[in-house]
């Protein structure tokens, strides 16, 4: 299958709340495709980030289109408040519903796209028969909850298993990778078959900010 172009997700979770229309203004500026949304419940996962105040009041801002990254138990329970944004992507961690079947069915009903988002532990092989069903695959290359992570190796193998397993159904999906893209880390993920990467604090934000040079430069080292 033809590679697709590589896209930048920021994750908005590393911006600093009182620099964010300089930020947004920014991924503007640089052609960003996705904004990055990390929500989390403090069930899921042992920390609390971002919700449905923060994507309308981005949605007022901007229109990039969110990646929203639901680290949440019964995600099912709050599609409603995620799923009607203008283009968005809703990705979920398929163990934490009874029917992953029937929430990917509800995102698209609502308008949005599908994505399931597959934790470390997480062999692929199980998940496989979802794979015809979504828009995205997000492989996650830290443990879900925090930024500033360091990236565990044998991740990078699932998503180059990944990009297989969905080129031989003959999917179009997207391959995201999510933790630690840093500088180093990019140039092997996007070999190993992601094409859109979550920009966090080992690339694109320092101290909450970021640089129209830092935009340029992730853009160069993805294509
Ligand atoms: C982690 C979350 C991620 C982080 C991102 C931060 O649970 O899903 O989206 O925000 O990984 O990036 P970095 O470069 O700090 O690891
Ligand atoms: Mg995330």
């Amino acid at each position: 299958m033809k590679k697709k172009n590589a896209m930048i997700s920021p994750s908005m979770m590393c911006a600093d709340p009182f620099h964010l229309p300089e930020v947004l203004a920014a991924f503007e500026a640089g052609g960003i495709e996705w904004l990055h949304i990390d929500v989390m419940d403090g069930h899921y996962v042992p920390n609390f980030t971002l919700g449905p105040d923060f994507c309308r009041a981005v949605a007022k801002e901007t229109t990039i289109p969110m990646d929203i990254h639901l680290m949440v138990e019964s995600p099912d329970r709050y599609l409603d408040l995620f799923c009607p944004f203008p283009g968005a992507r809703v990705s979920f961690h398929p163990e934490t519903v009874r029917q992953p079947v029937r929430v990917i069915e509800r995102i698209r009903e609502l308008g949005a796209s599908p994505g399931i988002s597959v934790d470390p532990s997480l062999p692929l092989e199980t998940l496989a028969h979802l794979l015809p069903l979504v828009d995205q695959v997000m492989i996650m290359t830290v443990n879900p909850g925090y930024a500033g992570q360091k990236l565990i190796p044998f991740c990078l193998e699932k998503l180059r298993e990944c990009r297989r397993r969905l080129d031989a159904i003959g999917s179009g999906a997207d391959v995201e990778v999510d933790g630690n893209v840093s500088w180093e880390n990019i140039p092997g993920m996007v070999e190993a078959g992601a094409n859109v990467l979550v920009a966090g604090t080992s690339s694109l934000f320092k101290n909450g900010r970021v640089s129209s040079q830092d935009i340029d430069r992730f853009r160069r080292v993805i294509q």
